[in-house]
C-alpha cells in the first residue's frame, strides 16, 4: 500500500470515527490520536525527508489537505456534540416556572413605633425638636427638679424600680424638661420639644396599665406663652391624630410641676359625641395631662420666670394607639406575637 492510500484509508477510518463519537471527551482522544504528534499524519510528514524529490510535495500536500479535512469535521463535530450538551443539560435543569414561590416575610414596624413617629412627624411639622431623654434617670431630675422633693406625697403616684437610692427607671418623660431647660440658650429663640420614650412604674399590669409603656413630652418655652397656645397645640395635634372635626376640653387637675394644671379630653372620634362605648357613654376621651410650667420648675433651671412662660404636657401613645385601633388590652403591645403585631402593617 502506498503512503497515499494509507493516509486516504486513514482518512476514511478517522472519519468514521468522528460520525461515531457521542461524547466531547471521545472525540477529544480522536483528535490527539490522528492530529497529536505521536500520531500517524505526523509520522507521515516525518517520514517526507527518505522520499525522492519528487513525491515529497505530492505527498506533503496531500497529507497537509487530510490533516485540514480532518481538523475541520473534528471542529464541526464537537460544535454539534456541544450544542447536544447543552441541550441536554437545558433539559435536565429546567425550572418549573408554574411552582409556587417562597414567600419572603416583610417586617412591619411596631405599631407603637408607628404612632410615636406619626407625632413625631406632627410636632416637627410645628416647629418643634425632638429630644432623647435616659431610661435609667437620677431622682434629681425623675422629681426633685420637677418640684417633687423628697417625701413630696404626689411621689406616691409615680413609684418605680430603684437602682440605687438616687438612681431609678423614670416614671415619666418630665425629666427631659429640666435636662433640655438647663441646656437651652434663649438668645437663639424659644424651646420647642418633644420627647419620645419608654417609662416604668410599680403599676400593677391590667387591660390598661402596663409597668413600662411610652410617653411622648410636649415643653415650649418663650416669652408670653399662654394657655391659649396649649390649647391650640393640642387641638391641631388630636385633629391630625383623629380627624379634622375633633374637639379638645381642658379640665382642672393637678401635677406638681405645672400651674395650672389640666387633664386633656377629645370629644369621642368614633361617636363624635353623642355617647359610645369608646367614650364610655360621655363624648369625650380622656388623652393626656398638661399644664403651665411651674414657676419654681422654671427657677431651678435657671429660667427667668417673671420674663419666660410656658406650657407642658405628656401623653401615653399606648393609650391612643388601643383608642386608635380598638385594641382591648395594652400588654397586646408587649407580648411580641406576631399574629398580633402583623395586623399594623403601618402605610
Ligand atoms: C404624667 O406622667 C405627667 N408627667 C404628664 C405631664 C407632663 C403633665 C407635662 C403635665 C405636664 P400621668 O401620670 O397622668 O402624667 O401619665 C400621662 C399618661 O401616661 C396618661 O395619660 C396615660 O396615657 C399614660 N399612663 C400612665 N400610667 C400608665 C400605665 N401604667 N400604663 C399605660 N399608660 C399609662
Amino acid at each position: 500500500m502506498s503512503l497515499q492510500e494509507k493516509l486516504e484509508a486513514l482518512k476514511h477510518e478517522t472519519l468514521a470515527k468522528i460520525e461515531a463519537a457521542t461524547d466531547l471527551v471521545a472525540l477529544n482522544q480522536i483528535r490527539v490520536e490522528t492530529l497529536g504528534k505521536k500520531g500517524p499524519i505526523t509520522e507521515v510528514l516525518r517520514g517526507m525527508k527518505d522520499l525522492s524529490a519528487e513525491e515529497r510535495p505530492k505527498v506533503g500536500s496531500f497529507a497537509n489537505e487530510i490533516r485540514d479535512a480532518l481538523a475541520e469535521s473534528l471542529e464541526a463535530r464537537k460544535e454539534v456534540l456541544e450544542i447536544n450538551a447543552m441541550n441536554e443539560a437545558l433539559a435536565k435543569e429546567r425550572i418549573d416556572v408554574t411552582l409556587s414561590g417562597k414567600q419572603m416575610p416583610i417586617g412591619t414596624r411596631h405599631v407603637l413605633t408607628q404612632i410615636i413617629e406619626e407625632m413625631e412627624d406632627i410636632f416637627v411639622g410645628m416647629g418643634y425638636q425632638v429630644v432623647e431623654g435616659y431610661e435609667v434617670e437620677r431622682d434629681h431630675y425623675n422629681f426633685q427638679r420637677m418640684n417633687l422633693p423628697k417625701d413630696h406625697p404626689a411621689r406616691d403616684m409615680q413609684d418605680t424600680f430603684y437602682i440605687t437610692d438616687e438612681i431609678l427607671l423614670r416614671t415619666h418623660t418630665s425629666p427631659v424638661q429640666a435636662r433640655t431647660m438647663e441646656k437651652h440658650d434663649f438668645s437663639k429663640g424659644p424651646l420647642r420639644m418633644v420627647s419620645p420614650g419608654k417609662v416604668f412604674r410599680r403599676d400593677t399590669d391590667d387591660a390598661t396599665h402596663s409597668h413600662q409603656f411610652h410617653q411622648i413630652e410636649g415643653l415650649v418655652i418663650d416669652e408670653k406663652v399662654t394657655m391659649g397656645d396649649l390649647k391650640g397645640t393640642l387641638e391641631v395635634l388630636m385633629q391630625q391624630m383623629f380627624g379634622a372635626d375633633r374637639e379638645i376640653r381642658l379640665r382642672p387637675s393637678y401635677f406638681p410641676f405645672t400651674e395650672p394644671s389640666v387633664e386633656v379630653d377629645v370629644s369621642c372620634f368614633k361617636c363624635g359625641g353623642q355617647g359610645c362605648n369608646v367614650c364610655k357613654q360621655t363624648g369625650w376621651i380622656e388623652i393626656l395631662g398638661a399644664g403651665m410650667v411651674h414657676p419654681n420648675v422654671l427657677e431651678m433651671s435657671g429660667i427667668d420666670a417673671t420674663k419666660y412662660s410656658g406650657f407642658a404636657f405628656g401623653l401615653g401613645p399606648d393609650r391612643i394607639a388601643m383608642l386608635r385601633y380598638g385594641v382591648n388590652d395594652i400588654r397586646d403591645f408587649y407580648h411580641n406575637d406576631i399574629r398580633f403585631i402583623h395586623q399594623f402593617k403601618g402605610e
